[in-house]
């Protein structure tokens, strides 16, 4: 998927045009994966763009940072203002938002002791992250022959860069199998999450998601799914299922920041309930869409206007 620059990079507190918001070739992270990131949206509605729950990842990231020891030299805050700053910047009306804090130039041992901590915040136009079609039509996944990391190996709560290499592998096998995204099972042989999405189930009215302790990112559009489908009056429920649960699900579906609310039409060719995007989906996925674009009252305190 090929980048749409933009004109400026917030890097360290400054804009930077894009072209020159570059690192030195023995970034810390570059070479070890230890750095945290986060992944926003902000959409276009009739009051301006709008990000969707900022202070939220904003705070993840803090929590990301925590967990692996990277002392983030800026509040919460601080960026919150950058990522405001940088849209104005490029009076962009509808992006992806990229905030990454990594070890930056100047020690090249394993300990990180003593590194630069450096901050950006890029934001570029990203449209459907797995297609147009697939969010009316559904997409076809297939379980990974890689599983999800284990919390003994890397923190599966927080977003570390290193964390998606093993989310890259996954991606790469399905989709040079003939798929569309993967679905990682656990040590367990449980389902986990796509390598960048949550995964839900449908099953005779009931909306179901692995918990935290399936080694899955608990996302934040998984939570506002969840909400939207507890106001609707869809019943919750968080537990553990097999692949085989997941085959024999009336529905199933992704949520994540890049990819929205995403069918899933099949599992390892198998049909999910009618091999199309399902009614109680449709319903969340409708919502959402509406939420993010600031036409549900009841959810713009989600909303983060940047003003026009
Ligand atoms: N699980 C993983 C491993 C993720 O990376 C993500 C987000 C999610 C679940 C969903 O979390 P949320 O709803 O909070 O976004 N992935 C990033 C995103 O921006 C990166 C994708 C390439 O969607």
């Amino acid at each position: 998927m090929a980048l749409t620059p933009t004109n400026f990079i917030w890097m360290d507190g400054k804009l930077v045009p894009w072209e020159k918001a570059n690192v030195h070739v023995l970034t810390h992270t570059l070479h070890y994966g230890m750095g945290v990131f986060e992944g926003i949206r902000c959409y276009k509605t009739v009051k301006g763009p709008a990000i969707f729950r900022l202070q939220d990842h904003m705070q993840r990231l803090e929590n990301s940072a925590k967990f692996v020891g990277i002392e983030l030299p800026y509040s919460v805050e601080e960026l919150i203002k950058g990522v405001r700053e940088t849209i104005k910047a490029n009076k962009i009306e509808e992006c992806y938002i990229r905030p990454i804090a990594f070890y930056g130039y100047g020690i090249m041992g394993l300990d990180p002791e003593g590194s630069k901590v450096n901050v950006a915040i890029a934001v570029w136009p990203w449209g459907t992250y797995l297609g147009e079609e697939g969010l009316e039509k559904g997409i076809r996944a297939k379980i990974s022959p890689w599983l999800r990391i284990h919390p003994r190996i890397l923190p599966p709560q927080a977003k570390v860069v290193a964390n998606y290499a093993n989310s890259i592998l996954a991606k790469v096998d399905a989709l040079r199998s003939g798929y569309n995204e993967a679905i990682l099972l656990n040590i367990d042989g449980n389902v986990a999450e796509g390598p960048g999405e949550n995964v839900f189930i449908v099953k005779d009215g009931k909306l179901i998601s692995p918990p935290a302790s399936s080694g899955a990112l608990v996302g934040i559009t998984r939570d506002s799914i969840i909400k939207i489908a507890s106001d609707e009056g869809i019943s919750f429920e968080e537990y553990d299922f097999t692949p085989n649960e997941l085959y024999a699900a009336d529905e199933a579906f992704f949520t994540g920041t890049a990819a929205e609310v995403t069918p899933i039409r099949e599992v390892d060719g198998k049909p999910i309930g009618g091999g199309k995007r399902g009614p109680i989906t449709e319903k969340l996925q409708q919502i959402f869409f509406n939420t993010v674009r600031g036409k549900e009252p009841k959810y713009e305190f989600w909303l983060d206007y940047v003003g026009k």
